[in-house]
């Protein structure tokens, strides 16, 4: 495992070394992924193209109809990975609206805010409503949850819809689903449908015939694309095995920031980039988070997916657009995170009792305290987390960046906790007298 993925991280910084996007890169990525099962690739692989290309030459040409994928604007973030989502997320909208064949409608997988802020919100919607197509579907990503388990985000974007806001609908033949992997994420897990919503789901496609082309759309991936990074969905294989009849499936997702595909069988899955920032390929840094890189080069990392439908095809196209059109896709992207940004701020008074957070983990990870002891948990990455009791005995708001939370331990015990937003994040104290 570990050669497999040094060999892929090497692969990827030699891509990068290419500028664009590189077919060699693609393949070693499915290979790294692995799942266990044998992928069939085949003419019909969803490709990634500079926009500049598909607008004129093939694009939609005979689509029966074109929809819009963007992902993780991230409305509200301010870090110096991009100091204006709000623009960039305009920009992607200006590209929708001069796209040749008007996209029916835009899906949004999730990520719509930084801190779930109604002000974000208002932002996002007021830059939506200059978007040509008057339809946008949703899907919550785990910024949007992050101060009330998502009330505001149901009450937004997901009327009429089921749980956490899941919900199917039909166009022209198409049967699209979206769901929610980013509730009740379990200390130690991956993103979770849960078994409601996976009962939803198998009802919903009951009874459909195996010819009608099937599009699910979640927030993180429902592929394992890089689970140390927490970028899969623990029960994601449940949700697929209820797809396997079809003929053609198509999972679109986003929450990593960059392009990924893959294709298994009938199924072919796509990550779409980021209007707000970049996310550094899996392995090639200490941990995700909003990379910086030159700001000549953050538009074409950034981007937005287009998705022609054709009645003859058995597959929908996949185009990726870079903001950027001007040069080459860059599908990788290596470079350092911003770590100046990670600085580490404050002095430590007592080293037992401060716990950091740094680069999405909690260091250190385990400590031993006496009875009495306050301990104090501080944010420094450019990403908000929280600090949850495994056993519900604490539960910190979402602290953004430099954000503190503090809880005294009175009882001997050993008191393990995670990350609600990022549960591969885990820690524990032990309080010993
Ligand atoms: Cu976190």
């Amino acid at each position: 495992m570990a050669d497999t993925k040094k060999d892929f991280i090497d692969q990827r910084l030699q891509d990068l070394n290419n500028d664009g996007v590189d077919r060699r890169g693609f393949l070693k990525c499915m290979a790294w992924a692995g799942t266990g099962l044998v992928w069939t690739l085949s003419g019909g692989v969803p490709v990634s193209r500079a926009f500049a290309k598909s607008a004129g030459e093939h694009a939609d040409k005979g689509a029966d109809f074109t929809f819009v994928q963007i992902s993780d604007s991230h409305i509200g973030f301010s870090k110096p990975a991009n100091q204006d989502v709000t623009a960039t997320l305009q920009t992607a909208i200006n590209k929708i609206n001069a796209m040749p064949n008007k996209p029916d409608f835009l899906i949004h997988t999730g990520d719509l805010s930084q801190l779930s802020k109604p002000s974000e919100f208002d932002t996002l919607d007021q830059v939506l409503r200059g978007a040509s197509p008057k339809q946008t579907y949703f899907v919550p990503g785990e910024h949007d949850m992050l101060t009330d388990n998502g009330e505001q985000y149901l009450q937004r974007y997901g009327k009429g819809t089921k749980g956490a806001g899941w919900y199917s609908l039909d166009h022209k033949g198409v049967h699209f689903v979206g769901l929610v992997n980013v509730v009740n994420l379990k200390a130690g897990g991956l993103g979770s449908l849960g078994h409601e919503q996976l009962e939803w789901l198998e009802d919903d496609l009951k009874g459909r015939s195996a010819s009608t082309p099937i599009v699910l759309f979640a927030h993180i991936p429902l592929w394992t694309i890089y689970p140390d990074w927490g970028w899969g969905t623990d029960d994601s294989e449940q949700a697929l095995s209820y797809v396997k009849r079809f003929g053609s499936v198509t999972v679109l997702n986003g929450h990593i920031h960059q392009v990924m595909q893959k294709i298994e069988g009938k199924v072919s899955f796509h990550t779409a980039m980021s209007t707000a920032f970049p996310q550094p390929a899996p392995g090639t840094a200490p941990s995700a988070g909003p990379m910086k890189v030159p700001a000549d080069q953050l538009r074409r990392v950034l981007g937005i997916t287009d998705v022609n439908y054709l009645v003859s095809g058995s597959s929908l196209a996949i185009i990726d657009s870079p903001l950027d059109s001007t040069s080459a896709q860059a599908s990788g992207n290596g470079g350092g995170t911003d770590t100046a940004a990670m600085a580490s701020g404050g002095a430590a008074t007592d080293s037992a009792t401060e716990v950091k957070i740094d680069n999405f983990a909690f260091t250190p990870g385990a400590i031993k305290v006496k009875p009495g002891t306050q301990v104090t948990w501080i944010n420094h990455d450019d990403i908000p987390h929280t600090v949850d009791s495994t056993q519900g005995k604490f539960k910190s708001a979402a602290l953004d960046t430099d954000q503190k939370f503090e809880y005294r331990f009175t009882e001997p015990g050993e008191y393990p906790y995670y990350c609600r937003l990022h549960p591969k994040m885990t820690g524990s104290i032990i309080v010993q007298s």
